[in-house]
């Protein structure tokens, strides 16, 4: 691996050059299981990286505020038609920067400063712009929150309906960044109509493992459905919003003019790019082997005695309880990236931790996926997981850099996409 890849950044700026090079190394070399980042394929890369950087766009195709737009209306109008054709939408708006501005972007065309909004709660498993107290959203809006069971870390529908009766908000929220079951996305439809809110998916966790077939799709229940685009879904960082004809002006009219100003035209390509590679029958192989990977991921850590919110997982996603083990959250992740192992340390429902020191971590199966690890190798990463977090309690730095060894190698056979030396 090394900056020649990029020789013209190398002459003009080595220093930064080397730092780029370095994360190359760093991406290859260690096994990345924060569920939220993936790694894009080489096309996507090199899409994203292109001279349409160069123009400004403010509008959408055919209407637009500047001239020169004859091959920028083309790429955008190729994202909104394949993000169409692989959701089954009415209307995609492609331009979010990302998922905060995408669901700033839905209060703007639905709601108005005040008004009642309801989501999960961000220590339950919910987002930021879910209407939470220390977002824009839960200070310009009233954020009112539901949560899940303790018992079964589940969420309790009949609570939510409660909840939504109760304080009749202008938007609802279902989605989230922690959850690793299954959403019930015609339970909520139920629960919002009923409470005349308009509903909205953030989907941007499992995006991907709609796309693929693992995931049941919003489609056809929800009002709008916002997601980021860099996750499962394994594009740029980016964000879609997507709606039934019905909301796609109010939609469009809050992105731009709205919240945002140009488009950033290198992410529309890249984003199409991804589309495209996410409508063929190897993603939706990847999607299932994503899943069965968790899955199995899930049963070996519960065989090693690790507590996992909600038993186990029915995505990509687990979220593990340290609370009955030596070392909380935080420890245990450093201790992790110590052994080359990437996670991000995470509240778990009802934390008695403070965010910043929680009492779990959270982890999934995107990214090792997408470099070929299949169920076979999930005993292998429990294992290493186990011996890191034992290894930490006792202050073990031989016992972690002995995991670390083991893990490069393993990495070193699994070549990551887009990243060619690896
Ligand atoms: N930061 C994202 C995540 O890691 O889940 C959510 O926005």
């Amino acid at each position: 691996m090394s900056a020649s890849r990029r020789p013209a950044l190398l002459a003009t700026d080595p220093e930064l050059a080397s730092f780029v090079a370095a994360e190359e190394v760093l991406q290859a070399q260690t096994l990345r299981l924060i569920p939220s980042e993936n790694y894009v394929s080489a096309a996507v890369l090199e899409a994203s990286g292109t001279v349409l950087q160069n123009k400004y766009s403010e509008g959408y195709p055919g209407r637009r505020y500047y001239e020169g737009q004859q091959n920028i209306d083309r790429v955008e109008a190729l994202a909104i038609e394949r993000a169409k054709g692989l959701f089954g939408v009415d209307h995609a708006n492609v331009q979010p920067y990302s998922g905060s501005p995408a669901n700033l972007a839905v209060y703007l065309a639905f709601a108005k400063p005040g008004d009642t909004v309801m989501g999960m709660a961000l220590p339950m498993g919910g987002h930021l712009t879910h209407g939470w107290g220390v977002s824009a959203t839960g200070s310009w809006f009233r954020g009112v929150q539901y949560g899940v069971q303790q018992d079964t870390g589940l969420i309790d529908y009949d609570a939510v309906r409660d909840l939504a009766l109760a304080e009749r908000p202008k938007i609802l929220f279902c989605g989230g960044t922690a959850l690793p079951r299954t959403i019930d996305f015609a339970a909520f439809a139920s629960i919002a109509e009923e409470a005349g809110s308009v509903l909205v998916a953030d989907v941007a966790h499992i995006a991907g493992l709609i796309a693929g077939g693992a995931h049941p799709s919003p489609a056809g229940h929800v009002d709008v459905i916002s997601t980021t685009t860099h996750k499962t879904l394994r594009g740029p960082r980016g964000a879609m919003l997507m709606c039934r004809e019905e909301h796609a002006k109010a939609i469009d009219k809050a992105v731009f003019p709205g919240l945002q100003g140009g488009p950033h035209n290198q992410t529309t390509a890249g984003i199409a790019v991804a589309l495209h590679e996410a409508a063929q029958p190897s993603f939706t192989a990847y999607a299932h082997a994503v899943v069965a990977n968790a899955k199995a991921l899930a049963a070996q850590l519960l065989e090693r005695g690790f507590d996992l919110v909600s038993g186990g997982t029915d995505n990509h996603l687990i979220l593990i309880d340290l609370t009955g083990k030596a070392v909380p959250g935080k420890t245990a992740a450093k201790a992790l990236d110590r052994a080359g192992i990437v996670v991000n340390y995470n509240t778990v429902p009802f934390d008695t931790r403070k965010p910043f020191d929680p009492s779990g971590i959270r982890i999934g199966t995107p990214s090792l996926t997408s470099r070929g690890l299949g169920v076979d190798h999930m005993p292998q990463v429990a294992d290493w997981i186990s011996r890191a977090v034992d290894a930490a309690a006792k202050g073990d730095e031989r016992a972690l850099a002995a995991i670390r060894a083991e893990v490069t190698d393993l990495m070193s056979a699994h070549p990551a996409p887009g990243l060619p030396l690896s």
